[in-house]
């Protein structure tokens, strides 16, 4: 199939260190290239897992903005965090690192700096947004405006996230500060560009035809569609105009840092060097040896900048290996919306992992079985409990479960040793042997569920193997025979544990540890005595446990809290009334009040009668609060009033004033009360 080659350097993208992980990452592009490396080592390759946090760009100063923090506080706290949930998951990179390192910033300027000595880039003055307030150019994400394209209201200074169009600033219409809300000014600012058309021609080659039958047709579509557009490519900045990010190394570049997306992906070659050097070995030929193998796992909205920008650069600079594939997987929704941060949708890792200790391969499973590789797809709660139920519990737990089982009761936990073996028996073994090879190729091309669903469905193999030969009814009969069915199945167990391993690690250590052995290999799949007679099996442990229905039905009512309270975020607060004088407010006379009397107003649904103590002397209001309050409830409340009002006559009472409430957003009324108790009649000012 494909070129064998001497080693291997999986990335997975850099998540931005501005919030915690959620299961969009995960499916994305984390469990996809932890399921390939663990492949790659199960089969002895020489391979390098590199991450990191992205700890640059708007992403991150805008949260810190909005968390009243400063940059660096915001990326100390989620790398920690980020490095700690990837960690419980299993995700099984060689090496974690972050682009503040000092080894990042030193190979992202240098790498910089090469191209700017060999002349590379275009040296630019345009105009950009300024706030003249904040005394700040406004970088991509800082500016709001309405999209040209659909109308929305909110797009961004680089893409409007309701019709998907990529834009310049400029584009906006009404364009905002996000700074101080006020309109930007355009100003002169010296950049510097990559001229990008320059490798249009190498770029189609080397995508569209070299590699138009090995990379996803989602990948090649997102790069057709950029490499085909009718004005080419576009040069684009590799400089911004901010202070939290890597300072471009040349003169006259104060106050300019490098373009997120310049320094992040040099953040993989940082973190292998750190990683090679902590192991005391050379990084070079992980990067700049053709007889490696790059491969980028990422999201699809990371991939023209690891297809298109990212290999330019490489490419320019000349020493490099560019990727060999570029997986990316489409979006994960949830429970039919897309995922979102801001609006907290999205089932969080950390809080996973407190709600449900110990099933980190459950929720593994799930985002394989159902990983968005070819389309956008859908997380449910109900599925996540479904397939744990019916498949990881019913099948996969419950054959090897009872193989275990048996072996214990009837064998003292000693495997038996096989004897005569019937047809069935033997086709058995046939298939078996053959199951990791269809599991590997396709792993090999990427496609994990699928490599997933063979797991699965040689698991069903197993269980159906002993449904059909039932050892608990022949055992009364022949022990001959079950001994054979026994060895048979635990072996097709131990097979199961080895090619389990890269999709559910934690499973596999413990089938490992039930069958009392060290780690097994691929390299030792498809052999059916992979167990001899005579191994004694280590202690029994549980696989998967039921989950119930109060269990997922807990979480989808978290998440319909969640909608509910986005919903009334949503409602608009009242605007503003018009401006009043000092003159205008002093002419209200405001009051605390005690209610002295409270009763219903005979045929009126709304209104209640109360009669006050103002300080003044005692008055009657109608008050209409029929509908919130018991009239006993109010009867020695404390309220305000505004007790100046000119009298109203409402159904022949007389009404001297007016009882203050607030109103919120789902029209209940709260009573306006002091905090303290406060003689009748004091003044509001
Ligand atoms: N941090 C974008 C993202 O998290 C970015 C990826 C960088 S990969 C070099 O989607
Ligand atoms: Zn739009």
């Amino acid at each position: 199939m494909s070129k064998n080659f001497k080693r291997y350097t999986v990335t997975s993208a850099l998540p931005y260190a501005n919030g915690p992980l959620h299961i969009g990452h995960l499916a994305g592009c984390y469990i996809p290239s932890d399921i390939y490396v663990r492949y790659l080592r199960s089969m002895g390759r020489d391979v390098a897992y590199i991450c990191g946090s992205d700890e640059h760009g708007v992403a991150i100063t805008i949260k810190a903005r909005k968390e009243g923090l400063t940059p660096q506080e915001i990326v100390d706290r989620y790398h920690e965090m980020m490095k700690g949930s990837f960690k419980e998951f299993g995700i099984s990179f060689d090496h974690y690192s972050r682009t503040s390192a000092p080894i990042h910033h030193e190979t992202a300027s240098g790498l910089f700096r090469d191209l700017y000595d060999k002349g590379e880039f275009i040296e630019q003055v345009t105009e950009q947004y300024f706030d003249e307030e904040a005394g700040q150019f406004l970088a991509d994400r800082y500016i709001e405006g309405t999209c040209p394209k659909c109308g929305n209201e909110r797009a961004y200074g680089d893409q409007c996230e309701k019709c998907g169009s990529s834009l310049s600033p400029t584009e906006l219409i009404n364009p905002k500060s996000k700074l101080s809300g006020n309109t930007p000014v355009l100003k002169e600012t010296k950049h510097w560009f990559l001229d990008l058309a320059k490798y249009g021609d190498f770029l189609k080659q080397w995508i569209l035809v070299d590699h138009a039958n090995d990379w996803k047709n989602n990948v090649l579509g997102q790069c057709r569609s950029w490499l085909e557009a009718g004005d080419g490519l576009q040069s684009r900045s590799m400089t911004r105009d901010m202070d939290w990010g890597i300072k471009v190394p040349v003169e006259g570049a104060e106050g300019k840092v490098l373009y997120v997306w310049f320094d992040a992906p040099i953040g993989y070659i940082s973190s292998t060097k750190e990683w090679a050097a902590e192991k005391g070995i050379d990084w070079e030929p992980y990067w700049k040896d053709q007889e490696t193998k790059l491969v980028h796992f990422i999201g699809k909205d990371n991939i023209v900048f690891h297809c298109i920008i990212f290999p330019a650069i490489l490419k320019t600079h000349g020493d490099f290996i560019l990727p060999d594939n570029v997986p990316a997987n489409e979006f994960l929704n949830l429970e039919g919306d897309k995922i979102s941060t801001s609006r907290n949708w999205a089932v969080w890792l950390h809080e996973y992992l407190e709600e449900f200790p110990g099933k980190q391969d459950v929720l593994r499973y799930v985002l394989t079985a159902n990983a968005p590789e070819t389309k956008d797809n859908d997380f449910t709660w109900k599925d996540f409990q479904g397939r744990n139920n019916s498949e990881l519990v019913a099948i996969y737990g419950n054959f090897v479960n009872r193989a275990v089982v048996l072996t214990h009761k009837y064998y003292q936990g000693v495997i038996p040793q096989r004897g005569k073996l019937t047809g069935y028996d033997e086709e058995v073994i046939a298939v078996l042997e053959e199951f990791p090879n269809k599991i590997s190729a396709s792993i090999e091309r990427y496609r994990f569920r699928e490599a997933l669903s063979f797991v699965m469905e040689f698991a069903r193999l197993g269980n159906k193997y002993l449904a059909d030969t039932e050892p608990w009814k022949v055992i009364k009969t022949d022990e001959v025979r079950t001994a054979t069915i026994l060895n048979i199945a635990l072996n097709i167990a131990a097979n199961l544990a080895i090619v389990s391993e890269p999709f559910l690690p934690f499973t596999a250590a413990k089938l490992f540890k039930m069958f009392g052995l060290e780690k097994m290999t691929w390299n030792q799949a498809g052999n059916s005595q992979l167990l001899s007679a005579g191994h004694t099996l280590g202690e029994m442990g549980l696989l998967f446990e039921k989950i119930e229905d109060e269990t997922v039905e807990k979480q989808v009512q978290k998440l319909m809290d969640t909608k509910t309270q986005n919903e009334a975020a949503n409602v608009p607060v009242t605007p503003m009334k018009d401006i009043i004088s000092y003159d205008d407010f002093a002419k209200l006379d405001m009051r605390v009040v005690t209610v002295l009397e409270a009763e219903p107003m005979p045929k009126s649904k709304k209104l209640l009668k109360l009669k006050v103590d103002t300080g003044l002397g005692h008055h009657t209001v109608l008050s209409g609060v029929a509908e919130h309050f018991d009239p006993a409830f109010l009867i020695g409340k404390q309220v305000t009033m505004l007790i100046n009002l000119a009298p109203r006559k409402m159904m022949g009472i007389d009404s001297e004033g007016m009882i203050l409430m607030a109103e919120d957003k789902d029209g209940k009324l709260k009573l306006l009360q002091p905090h303290e108790g406060t003689a009748s009649g004091s003044t509001i000012s």
